[in-house]
């Protein structure tokens, strides 16, 4: 479902996909809000996106392919961006894991707090650390105006989002950054051939055709925002073949970055590539707790500062 390294831009099949997609819901409302966000903004925005796409079976869908995604690397990301004093447009999936909430337990609300002395509701002593941390982050993002987040479900709305925010941002030139992690769907049911009412089980087995989801990163390359910084993610099984693919994305769709990763591993280590070579870039085993976001993320905001400088030289 995952694959992210076939085909150059097609963009009749873009404009096709966009033209057949069911119109975004709250779509005028989306746009204002991302440029409300980005008014007078001069300094860098990063776009970071984490989850995975889902694909609708039926137009009144009660069932969808998914895939395995948790929007850790997403979320784990924004809190570094932010750290190092980008405004975040977090484009999610809808229900995976938020910024600074990636420490509280499963069911926050239930976890965390208990009722005490008749109806009080108090924090946990054993998370109230955790749970004044996600507070405080998450607030002080909110109120300085650098975090805005924008949910997803579908790959349609994905893409229509992720489109919406390009154009956008496109105006902050070279400070703008994309940070493509989620995991997009490769193959979908167009929506004028998706069947409206739910599939019945009583027609026997299901034979289903998808269609592959047209590559749209060469497209934010070269359309919606091409003097921005792109990093594309590279997610494989084989280790064997991935720094082969990523290289592969790297060059097909012009990115400055590609990170590979291997799925059991992706907690551990990433490798980026880029036309310069490749970093293996590892978290920081001898402290518990640590990430592989913080140093990748390091690497990224210096990466973008050369080329900000390089392109302010030009
Ligand atoms: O969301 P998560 O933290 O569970 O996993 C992150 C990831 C593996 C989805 C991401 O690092 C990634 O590789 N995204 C792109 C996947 C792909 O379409 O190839």
């Amino acid at each position: 479902m995952m694959d992210a390294s076939n085909g150059s831009a097609n963009f009749e099949e873009i404009n096709s996909f966009f033209d057949s997609a069911p119109s975004l819901k709250d779509g005028e409302a989306i746009k204002r809000k991302v440029e409300e966000f980005l008014e007078g903004r001069a300094n860098r925005v990063v776009c970071v996106t984490s989850g995975g796409t889902t694909v609708p079976l039926e137009q009144r869908c009660v069932r969808y392919i998914d895939n395995f995604s948790s929007g850790h690397r997403g979320a784990a990301s924004t809190e570094y961006f932010l750290k190092a004093g980008y405004a975040v447009v977090f484009l999610y999936r809808r229900g995976t894991c938020q910024p600074y909430c990636r420490s509280l337990p499963d069911d926050p609300l239930l976890e965390c707090f208990e009722v005490t002395n008749g109806s009080n509701v108090t924090v946990n002593p054993i998370h109230a650390k955790t749970v004044e941390g996600a507070i405080i982050d998450n607030h002080l993002a909110v109120t300085r105006g650098t975090l805005l987040k924008l949910p997803f479900t579908t790959i349609f709305e994905y893409l229509q989002i992720l489109q919406l925010i390009a154009l956008s941002m496109r105006s902050l030139g070279p400070s703008a950054l994309f940070y493509l992690a989620a995991a997009v769907s490769d193959f979908y049911v167009p929506w004028e051939s998706m069947t409206v009412h739910k599939i019945q089980s009583s027609s026997g087995p299901l034979d289903m055709r998808l269609a592959q989801v047209p590559k749209m990163l060469s497209v934010l390359r070269k359309d919606w925002a091409p003097l921005a910084f792109c990093i594309s993610f590279k997610l494989e099984t084989d280790t064997k073949i991935l720094v082969d693919k990523a290289n592969m994305a790297l060059k097909k769709y012009n990115m400055d970055m590609v990170v590979a990763n291997e799925l059991l591993t992706r907690k551990e280590e990433v490798i980026v590539v880029t036309k310069g070579g490749n970093v293996i870039v590892q978290r920081d085993k001898t402290e518990s707790g640590a990430d592989v976001e913080d140093p990748l993320i390091k690497l990224i905001v210096d990466t973008h500062s050369s080329y900000i400088t390089s392109k302010q030289i030009v």
